[in-house]
């Protein structure tokens, strides 16, 4: 059994302007040279690459007293993003996104919420991703991409592909956080956003987890979108990634996730991003991307 819909779309996304690292823009070429499409055929996936959505390559750095860094660039290439996830899926294609930092979550949610009215997601990731350009420290939008989802933050990032278009507080939930600033931990009780911690996956297992993270996303939903960061998991399994934590998910407990989702046949799109090939050890974090993106479309050990 395949997920329903067995056409899927690669799209790269080549994107570092959202984080403070550079290197984060090569993630796509190393996650395609790890043989994603070879290992999704084996699956029985028909695979069409878009390649890469243009990224300027030729900008300023951020123009001075500027809060939100290169926010213009930034707000393009998401505006792009958003227009290809929503024409792929108007083709009937299952939308897989290759990043890129992870403010490229806006503009993949945008684009399958052209679609798809009520969404639910599960943001497996290190950090919980909901500053706004009023709590945040670094002024890095790939902190902020899940607040814009929501509909907060900046309006030329919310506006993106509708500003009506939003996720749901209640169909949100975000698995494996260790690293909350102030102002996200309030942004989190005040919306009632459920966040699975590290401490809840050691107490409870990934398992437990999982169930009441998919019920959840499932729960009046009609699709769920999985927005990936490598960073999720452990540095010592996972090094090649911009913000690392100590203390993350293991590379079984990350395939169990994987797993139960495929199980639950309930997504509809799917991106893995913050793979970053300066910060790793012969590409390992792009392997375990590949063989994450294995597990979720489906694989099995026996
Ligand atoms: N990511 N909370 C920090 C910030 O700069 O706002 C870290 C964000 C990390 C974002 O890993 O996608
Ligand atoms: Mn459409
Ligand atoms: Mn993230
Ligand atoms: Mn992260």
């Amino acid at each position: 059994k395949a997920v329903k819909n067995n056409k899927i779309s690669l799209i790269g996304v080549p994107l570092q302007y959202g984080a403070d690292r550079t290197g984060v823009d090569m993630g796509p070429s190393a996650i395609r040279s790890s043989h994603v499409q070879t290992r999704l055929e084996a699956l029985g996936y028909h695979i069409r690459d878009l390649g890469d959505i243009h990224v300027n390559r030729t900008i300023e750095a951020c123009a001075a007293g500027e809060k939100l860094k290169h926010l213009k660039e930034i707000k393009n290439v998401n505006s792009q993003l958003c227009q290809v996830v929503a024409d792929e899926m108007d083709k009937g294609q299952f939308p897989l996104v290759l990043g890129g930092d992870h403010s490229i979550a806006i503009g993949t949610i945008k684009g399958v919420l052209q679609h798809v009215n009520k969404l639910g997601v599960i943001w497996f990731d290190a950090h919980t991703d909901v500053n706004t350009d009023e709590t945040t420290f670094t002024g890095n939008i790939h902190g902020m991409s899940l607040a814009v989802a929501l509909g907060y933050g900046h309006h030329e990032l919310t506006s993106i592909g509708g500003a009506e278009k939003t996720i749901r507080p209640e169909n949100v939930a975000i698995i494996g956080a260790r690293s909350i600033d102030p102002g996200e931990r309030k942004f989190l009780k005040e919306k009632g956003i459920r966040v699975f911690t590290m401490h809840d996956i050691d107490r409870n297992g990934m398992k437990q987890v999982m169930e009441e993270a998919l019920e959840i996303v499932t729960n009046g939903t009609d699709g769920v979108h999985l927005s990936l960061d490598l960073d999720g998991m452990d540095p010592g399994e996972a090094p090649g990634v911009g913000t690392p934590v100590s203390g993350g998910m293991s590379y079984r407990e990350s395939h169990l996730a994987m797993e139960m989702l495929y199980e639950r046949d309930c997504l509809v799109s799917a991106e893995f991003v913050e793979v970053n090939p300066m910060m790793d050890q012969h590409n390992k974090t792009a392997k375990i991307a590949v063989e994450l993106i294995g597990s979720v479309f489906g694989e099995r050990i026996l």
